[in-house]
């Protein structure tokens, strides 16, 4: 079914969102704050709209996709959200979700947030995912109109849900990032070929090793965290050692630093016999 969609905020992303539910056979309505960047979408069948207050008297879904929260609740400010959906697609953080959230209820509006795991080139394409949270009602309503932005993922109804999830997945990924910047730059300090090192045992070794992540989830649920595997006291040794290499290596091992600093902190309180999933008690 074709639906009347703003979306507000023309940038990288919101431009990729447009595009592609114009190419869905939406009617789409663009506003950004800098007016030039909505040309390139009208040209393509968008509707212009002088102001953010017009776009969304003219949907009955909006999405909002700028900066950050403090834009996006400029922006909606003035414009007349009563019998709508407003989708915010903006980065920000659970507390700032739900405050909008409460906003938009006060003004008659329904309220959808969403975390989009994607970058802009992968709109519309496979293996994108956009996370979801907020009103129910709202999501069952626009799930089939927003399907081709990226695979829909409706995570329950408080809308910092959605925040919440996305902030754990990036967590994950910077947290992946550290170890691979760290590992190329001991690799690099022989001179020794990063790129083969990355393809050939470092993506393989990672991937065998993200698959016992559930194990240790299940492990952090119940609070049991004895373990049949290297335990934490193993664990201090190995990652001193790690360090003592890098200094020797002439490699700074400063993203490697907080986690045996976990790791030496539990196990001085007494936890050594414990496995790693022991350390979210430093972290809770
Ligand atoms: N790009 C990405 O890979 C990530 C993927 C995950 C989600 N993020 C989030 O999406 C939001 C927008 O990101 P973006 O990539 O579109 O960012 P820009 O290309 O830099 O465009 C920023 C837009 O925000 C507008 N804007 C900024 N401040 C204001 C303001 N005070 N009032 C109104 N609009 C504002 C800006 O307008 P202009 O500078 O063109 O006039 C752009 O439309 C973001 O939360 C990412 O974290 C993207």
């Amino acid at each position: 079914m074709s639906e009347n969609i703003a979306v507000l905020g023309l940038g990288l992303m919101g431009t990729a969102l447009a595009e592609t539910l114009l190419a869905a056979g939406h009617r789409v309505t663009v506003w950004n704050r800098s007016a030039a960047k909505a040309d390139p979408l009208t040209a393509k069948g968008a509707t212009g709209a002088a102001t953010a207050a017009e776009a969304v008297a003219s949907a009955s879904l909006v999405i909002v996709c700028v900066l950050d929260y403090q834009a996006a609740r400029e922006i909606l400010d003035g414009a007349d959200l009563a019998g709508r959906t407003v989708l915010n697609l903006t980065n920000g953080r659970p507390a700032e979700a739900r405050d909008t959230g409460r906003l938009v209820a006060e003004r008659g509006g329904d309220y959808l947030d969403g975390g989009i795991m994607a970058v802009p080139q992968m709109i519309g394409g496979p293996g994108a995912l956009i996370l979801y949270s907020g009103s129910p009602a709202a999501f069952d309503r626009y799930e089939d109109a927003l399907k081709p932005l990226a695979e829909p993922r409706y995570l329950g109804e408080d809308p910092g849900l959605a925040p919440l999830y996305d902030l754990a997945m990036l967590t994950g990924m910077y947290g992946q990032i550290a170890g691979f910047l760290e590992a190329a730059a001991l690799i690099a300090s022989e001179k020794r070929p990063v790129r083969e090192f990355t393809e050939t045992l470092l993506v393989p070794w990672l991937h065998a090793m993200a698959s016992a992540q559930p194990r240790l989830a299940e492990e952090v649920e119940s609070g049991d965290y004895a373990t049949e595997v290297s335990n934490l006291e193993v664990n201090r040794v190995g990652v001193a050692n790690l360090v003592i290499a890098f200094e020797e290596q002439g490699v700074r091992p400063d993203l490697l630093l907080p986690m045996k600093e976990l790791i030496d902190r539990r196990v001085a309180r007494g936890h050594g016999a414990e496995g790693l999933s022991g350390l979210i008690e430093e972290l809770r």
